[in-house]
């Protein structure tokens, strides 16, 4: 009758914009990313009360946020034939909104809680279904380490689930998110990718890269190829954002900050630190560096002041239930 379960946080190396079905989020091609330790949705289902409720990092959440949480609640409500209520209690330890993707863990964690409170014995796979329906990037934050998101081709969207790649222990890499505007964004992914596909010219040939991107970028984890790796992560993300500013209007995340912070990067790169950026749909950017590199890395970003807060993080675990 009530579940708690945890989440991380995942960053895509090879990026995930556009979809070929919005109601049930089938994405137009498939991703590639890495769920991280230490960017952690909790979240809490337990069954009953008059009317489904969601009070995320202590305030009761609008209509818009309950209603993504709810698309998660009623597979599981339809699955298991139950008409029962839900009190949802989240929340995260690091900024919503902020292109950290805090809906990826919150949506993962909700489907193994909500799973869990109606007692619906579900497998990893389907519950990353289930996830994908809240928010597509959830599905990959199902499991731990180096996770692909399968693009799949039916309309029913049965296909259409992450997969395992690598533990995270294959690799250890590290990550900062340089994190220059804590504020929440001004166009979310969901209306930003429909913008982008309806008026962008750059969305189709963005997407025509997508399928060998997510090759390259398999190969270059499997063989620990970090110069490889940053060279693929790179170019997907800043293909992602020619996209998004190929729009029209203009879909503009990346700010003067953002990119003082990708100009911070070449010149590390320049200098031989092992090193590569991406940036989501948001200012942020996140800084992946071998653990060799960190005192320099790290005294860099901490040295430049559009950078108002750093966020540590590495290779973690999947979802799980931990009550
Ligand atoms: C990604 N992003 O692959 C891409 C890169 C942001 C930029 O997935 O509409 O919250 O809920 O499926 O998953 C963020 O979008 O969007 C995202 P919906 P989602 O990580």
């Amino acid at each position: 009758m009530k579940a708690t379960a945890t989440a991380n946080a995942n960053i895509a190396l090879v990026k995930y914009w556009g979809k070929r079905d919005a109601a049930l989020n089938l994405p137009a091609r498939g991703s590639f990313s890495v769920t991280l330790a230490g960017l952690t949705t909790t979240t809490t289902v337990a069954l009953g009360g008059a009317t489904d409720a969601l009070v995320l990092g202590g305030e009761l959440a609008g209509a818009e946020v309950l209603d993504k949480a709810l698309r998660v609640v009623n597979v599981v409500r339809a699955a298991v034939g139950s008409t029962d209520r839900v009190q949802i209690t989240s929340a995260n330890d690091f900024p919503t909104g902020a292109g950290l993707a805090s809906s990826a863990s919150g949506l993962a964690a909700l489907a193994v809680a909500t799973a869990g409170a109606f007692g619906w014995d579900a497998d990893l796979q389907t519950l990353s279904r289930v996830a994908r329906i809240g928010s597509g990037s959830a599905s990959r934050s199902l499991f731990g380490g180096y996770v692909e998101w399968l693009a799949g081709e039916r309309s029913d969207g049965l296909d259409s689930f992450a997969r395992p790649v690598f533990p995270a222990d294959h690799w250890d890499l590290r990550v900062f998110v340089a994190v220059v505007s804590p504020g929440k964004k001004a166009v979310g992914s969901t209306s930003g990718m429909t913008h982008t596909k309806d008026t962008s010219p750059f969305h189709e040939p963005f997407l025509a890269t997508v399928d060998a991107d997510i090759a390259a970028a398999k190969r270059a984890v499997q063989d620990r190829d970090f110069a490889g790796l940053g060279r693929v992560a790179e170019r997907s993300s800043l293909r992602m954002h020619a996209a998004m500013q190929g729009a029209d209007p203009a879909l503009v995340y990346l700010g003067s900050d953002s990119w003082t912070v990708i100009g911070l990067v070449r010149d590390l790169q320049r200098q031989g630190v092992p090193v590569f950026l991406t940036a989501d749909a948001g200012p942020n950017i996140k800084v992946f560096y071998l653990p060799e590199a960190h005192d320099p890395v790290r005294a860099a970003l901490l040295d430049c002041p559009a950078i108002r807060r750093l966020v540590a993080a590495r290779p973690g675990p999947g979802a799980q239930r931990v009550a």
